[in-house]
């Protein structure tokens, strides 16, 4: 590329902290085709957003977001608003020409998802490149554990379980905040960690959740407003618990919560196959747990592969073997290969199709919880 990749980022909270930290970290430790520069970072309220330009970076902040998009000096937008605003300014600025990252979920929608879709199939054509923030996907160990299944080290998968924990809703005085209200974040632990725990099953097995079967649950339905003038209705789930059916025929089994008390923000996979199983959690973000079937029976056990050698996935820019990498990581690792695909042409994940694919499933388990159609009574009422 001749001139440097000029970056819009529309948001600033949280995930707006954590990719100003990618933007900033990835042309440093990666040796990226092109030079990227931290342009504007855009936000309604002009004083927060010119605060958090400096504190993260950006050389400018903006109020409104057409007017960035519009730009001839911007090349990519960065989306990481809530989810109520991703499909208007994500077709805007693939429309404008823009290459376009979004935060996950894709959309509130399976209909705001297939618009979005459209709109990135038909920028494509104009070589213009778009993806869905699963940073997950982008930890080496998870990287590793989609190879090594790939490449058929544990046969026909048999079952998964994926789970992600979180409790930071437990206490009753937590206030209402966007993530709560259907209307801005579009569902409840089911989209905002459930889809992670979709995405990582889809990408690490190369299937599809073709079917579903589940139930949502709201456990605390009225919290204290933000500030102290009331309390406000939570319109959306607090957890979800459901199975799914993949295409190659395997069982899986989900669980996402955010009243999994004492878990701070516990994402794990296990895929279970005919010659052996992999495991992974977040927890122990940098191993990789591997159960050999085919080996010696006398040596046989669960074990733990260190993901920190310069042959795995990503780990080669960083530190020497068996210095660690953390949550931040992702974020580089992401826009490390977002940038490498616009400036190479080279083919990027996950597609706002991946995306619109979780969507789906997170649809489904919602039209499922709503016909009850998993419950079946069993009678089995014993005094206990
Ligand atoms: C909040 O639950 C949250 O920030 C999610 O929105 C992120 O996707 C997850 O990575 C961490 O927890």
């Amino acid at each position: 590329m001749t001139r440097p990749l000029r970056v819009a980022m529309i948001g600033y909270g949280f995930m707006g902290a954590a990719h100003s930290v990618g933007w900033r970290q990835a042309p440093r430790v990666f040796g990226l085709p092109a030079e990227v520069e931290m342009a504007v970072v855009v936000g309604r309220n002009g004083n927060a957003v010119a605060e958090a330009a400096k504190q993260w970076g950006w050389q400018e902040s903006a109020t409104d977001w057409r007017e960035v998009i519009a730009r001839d000096d911007i090349d990519i937008v960065d989306i990481v608003t809530p989810g109520d605003s991703h499909a208007e300014i994500a077709i805007a600025a693939l429309e404008a020409g823009k290459h376009v990252i979004v935060e996950k979920p894709l959309s509130n929608t399976v209909a705001e998802g297939e618009a979005m879709a459209d709109a990135a199939a038909r920028a494509a054509e104009r070589g213009v490149k778009s993806m869905v923030g699963f940073t997950y996907r982008r930890v080496p160990a998870v990287t590793l554990l989609r190879d090594l299944i790939a490449e058929g080290k544990i046969g026909r998968i048999h079952r998964v379980r994926a789970s992600y924990q979180q409790d930071w809703l437990v206490d009753p005085d937590a206030p209402l905040s966007w993530r709560l209200q259907k209307e801005l974040a579009g569902s409840g632990a089911l989209g905002d960690i459930g889809a992670h725990a979709i995405d990582l099953t889809q990408f690490v097995t190369g299937q599809s959740v073709d079917r579903v079967s589940g139930t949502i649950d709201t456990i605390i339905a009225e919290r204290p407003l933000a500030d102290g003038s009331g309390t406000g209705a939570v319109t959306v789930d607090d957890i979800a618990i459901f199975t799914g059916r993949l295409s190659g025929g395997a069982l899986a089994s989900f669980d996402a919560s955010r009243f999994a008390t004492g878990r701070k923000n516990a994402l794990s996979i296990e895929v279970s196959g005919e010659f052996g199983a992999l495991a992974w959690n977040f927890e122990d973000l940098n191993s990789l747990q591997y159960y050999d079937r085919t080996a010696d029976s006398r040596a046989q056990g669960f074990a733990q592969v260190l993901v920190t050698e310069p042959e795995h996935p990503y780990v080669a820019a960083w530190w020497p073997a068996g210095h660690m990498l953390g949550y931040e990581h992702g974020f580089t690792h992401q826009v490390v290969d977002l940038v490498t695909s616009i400036a190479d042409g080279t083919p990027l994940h996950s597609s706002f199709e991946e995306g619109l694919s979780v969507q789906r499933v997170l649809d489904a388990v919602e039209r499922s919880s709503a016909a009850e159609s998993a419950w079946v009574e069993t009678r089995s009422a014993v005094a206990v």
